[in-house]
This record gives structure tokens, C-alpha cells and sequence, in this order.
């Protein structure tokens, strides 16, 4: 699914975010940059040690925030990673800290000049995020962020399964 908005293409695709060729490809990180398993697994284990090198440099990154580094050997130029919350009850600022994630990559695709980036669905796999909840929020927040700033030309949500897929096309009807 792909709709249009603020000049910007919102794409929805089930896939393997490590084969993406956007400008950047976005990791569900911890806050130690340490690697684990879901996405962050699959990218380092595809992008090569480079990757790994840059985050112990980089030192950690607070959750609802996001850093930068090379993309290693994968097909994107840079990998995002972001970090989000785990989710408790949804009482403890879950949503603003997700939001804020999203929004960090955003702003670091944007000053570094680039153009496309691919999210997968942070805090949904290991973090226990409800996908239904954590799909409104990852959208609006990429809404509200190509209403206001300028540069993106693509914004894609790589999905691993089907449903997730179809919650997030509802997701994207919704808002
Ligand atoms: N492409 C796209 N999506 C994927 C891929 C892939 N190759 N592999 C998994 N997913 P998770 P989190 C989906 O657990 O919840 C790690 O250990 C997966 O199905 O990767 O933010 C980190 O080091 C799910 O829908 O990230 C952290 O410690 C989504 O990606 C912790 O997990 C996110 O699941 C982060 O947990």
C-alpha cells in the first residue's frame, strides 16, 4: 500500500528491511547499541562488524532517541538506530518515548541530506508494544513530521508478516 502525502510517499511493504535499498534503514536498537536478536540481529549479522565497530564509538543512545552510523555491507548507506521503549501498561510514557524514536530517525535522515528511509515496526517484536497501538503511533508521528519538514521524499514501513502488514494499512486508512 502506498499513499501520497505532503509531496511524500508513505509505503507499507512485508519484507526484510536488510535487503533495502533506501537511503537509510532503521534498527530496532537497545539503548547499549549492544546488538541482540529480532531486526537488530538480522542487520548486524547482514551488514557486517562495521556496523558493531561505530556503535561501541558511538556509546550508547537513550531510549526514545536515535543514532547514526554506516550501513556496512548492506545496500542502504547508513543504519538508523533507534531505540524504543519497552512497553509496560502503556502508563509509563511508552508512546511519547516511540514517538520520540521515530521522530529522531526522521531528523537525522533529514540533516544528513537524505531522501528515503525504512522503518521496521520498533518495540513491537522483544519490547511487547501492541502492534495496533505502536502502528497509529509510528504513522502519525511520520504525518506529522512530513507536514512540518522538508527533504524526504520516501518514508517506508518494512513489515515481517502479513498481519502486522494489514494492521498497519489500517493504521494508515485511520489517520
Ligand atoms: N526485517 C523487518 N522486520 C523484522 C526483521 C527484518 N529482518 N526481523 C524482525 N523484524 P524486534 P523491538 C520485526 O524484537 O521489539 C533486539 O534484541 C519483528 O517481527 O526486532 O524493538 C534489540 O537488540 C518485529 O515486528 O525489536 C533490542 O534489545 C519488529 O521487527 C530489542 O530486540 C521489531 O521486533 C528491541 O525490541
Amino acid at each position: 500500500m502506498e499513499v501520497v502525502r505532503d509531496g511524500v510517499t508513505i509505503s507499507l511493504v512485508r519484507g526484510d528491511i536488510t535487503l533495502e535499498k533506501t537511503d537509510a534503514i532503521v534498527n530496532a536498537a537497545n539503548s547499549r547499541l549492544a546488538g541482540g536478536g529480532g531486526v537488530d540481529g538480522a542487520i548486524h549479522s547482514a551488514g557486517g562488524p562495521m556496523i558493531m565497530e561505530e556503535c561501541r564509538k558511538i556509546k550508547g543512545c537513550p531510549t526514545g532517541s536515535a543514532v547514526i552510523t554506516t550501513g556496512g555491507s548492506l545496500a542502504t548507506r547508513y543504519v538508523i538506530h533507534a531505540v524504543g521503549p519497552v512497553y509496560r501498561d502503556g502508563r509509563h510514557g511508552e508512546d511519547g518515548l516511540l514517538a520520540g524514536a521515530y521522530r529522531a530517525s526522521l531528523d537525522l535522515a533529514v540533516k544528513k541530506g537524505l531522501t528515503s528511509i525504512a522503518f521496521p515496526s520498533i518495540s513491537t517484536g522483544a519490547y511487547g508494544y501492541p502492534i495496533d497501538r505502536a502502528a497509529t503511533i509510528a504513522l502519525s508521528t511520520v504525518a506529522e513530521f512530513i507536514g512540518a519538514t522538508r527533504g524526504l521524499s520516501l518514508v517506508r514501513f518494512v513489515l515481517f508478516s502479513d498481519s502486522d502488514l494489514r494492521v498497519y494499512e489500517q493504521a494508515l486508512k485511520r489517520i
